[in-house]
């Protein structure tokens, strides 16, 4: 089953006649394996408590997958998984659509599109590009430099209004906004919805457990720098109590002290406290009583989701099902925004 979405992709004025249209959500997670805590609450969980709120459109962008190198057998593998763990997760098809990116043909052809749109100044800014090529400049693929106007395809296509994603999609949305005001300008007419970002201010950015410094990421080298949703309690155990702290012994909120800050974040996070409750709760206690806490509130919240993901995962027709419902609703959408495109630049 999937939900019906507003019937059309231009955004319509309410007026007193009509009932309010919902605004439109998209979002996408690429199915790169390793799903961990940053993940879900920088993004996975917030889809889930809004979802009742908007018209949802969320994605699994297999075509972001392909532009670092990945065995084809795993990709087809992960982005099963990756459906079962959003489902597993709350995301529920009555109130959202949920596919795979690639299942959609506008989105790879409305990418080369706005690639001859996107000035190479723009692109030459993205951090993230900088940080996953690394030293490889000359040899990572084209596809890897024009991600973020792939990410941008995906968020125009449907005419979206808010993209709740973690702080590191910052830079990509602003990229998005200016592509679609620049191509609005262009053409003197509103072809895209600008969106705007939901980046929330408590867990948009949970760090790496063994370097808080840097972001909680699937591609870290190192397992002990994540928490994937689906470890076990044993391995959760593990990487808590190897995450970096520090010498000192109050447990406060201190960014001073990124690697307490971090855990407590996520502890407050998955609490549902005030920092001001979570601080108060290990006054006068150490980093043991401390990590014990975090790892049984981590437990808790991943065991009703990885056994849901369990059932889920064993019954792939009804998976693909589901993919194959939400693909078949949102593409008209997707199709006619791209149609938009194609009359004004004069293809055809
Ligand atoms: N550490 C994080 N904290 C909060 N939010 C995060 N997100 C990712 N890392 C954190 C958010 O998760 C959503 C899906 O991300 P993605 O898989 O599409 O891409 P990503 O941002 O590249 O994720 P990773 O885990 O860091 O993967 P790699 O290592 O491949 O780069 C997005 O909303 C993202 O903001």
């Amino acid at each position: 089953m999937s939900v019906e979405l507003n019937p059309v992709n231009e955004v319509k004025t309410d007026t007193a006649a009509q009932p309010p249209i919902r605004k439109r959500v998209f979002s996408g997670i690429q199915p790169t394996g390793n799903i961990h805590l940053g993940n879900y609450l920088g993004a996975i969980r917030n889809w889930v408590a809004e979802q009742t709120h908007y018209d949802n459109i969320f994605c699994i962008v297999d075509l972001h997958a392909i532009t670092l190198p990945i065995d084809p057998k795993e990709l087809r593998t992960n982005t099963r998984q990756m459906a079962a763990i959003l489902l597993a997760s709350g995301l529920d098809t009555r109130h959202c659509n949920l596919f795979i990116q690639s299942h959609i043909h506008e989105h790879a052809e409305m990418s080369w599109i706005l690639n001859c749109f996107t000035p190479m100044g723009w692109l030459n800014r993205m951090t993230q590009f900088k940080t996953k090529a690394g030293e490889n400049l000359d040899s990572v693929g084209t596809g890897l430099y024009c991600y973020p106007v792939l990410m941008a395809c995906d968020i125009l296509l449907y005419q979206t209004h808010y993209v709740p994603v973690g702080d590191d999609q910052r830079q990509h949305l602003e990229l998005t906004r200016d592509l679609a005001q620049r191509f609005n300008s262009m053409y003197k007419k509103r072809v895209f919805t600008i969106p705007e970002g939901q980046i929330r201010e408590v867990g948009a950015r949970v760090m790496s457990l063994d370097d808080p410094t840097k972001k909680m990421s699937k591609s870290d080298p190192n397992p002990f720098s994540r928490i994937n949703l689906l470890d076990s309690p044993k391995e959760i155990k593990q990487k808590i109590a190897r995450a970096t702290t520090d010498s000192e012994k109050l447990i406060t909120f201190d960014p001073e002290r990124p690697g307490i800050y971090n855990l407590l974040g996520i502890y407050q996070l998955l609490t549902g406290q005030s920092q001001q409750e979570s601080e108060d709760a290990f006054a006068g206690k150490g980093y043991g009583d401390f990590k014990a806490a975090l790892t049984e509130v981590v437990v808790e919240t991943l065991r009703p989701i990885q056994q849901r993901y369990n059932e889920l995962l064993s019954d792939r027709a009804m998976l693909d099902n589901i993919l194959k419902e939400s693909a078949d609703t949102v593409r008209p959408i997707a199709a006619k925004t791209l149609q938009t495109v194609k009359d004004v630049i004069g293809l055809g």
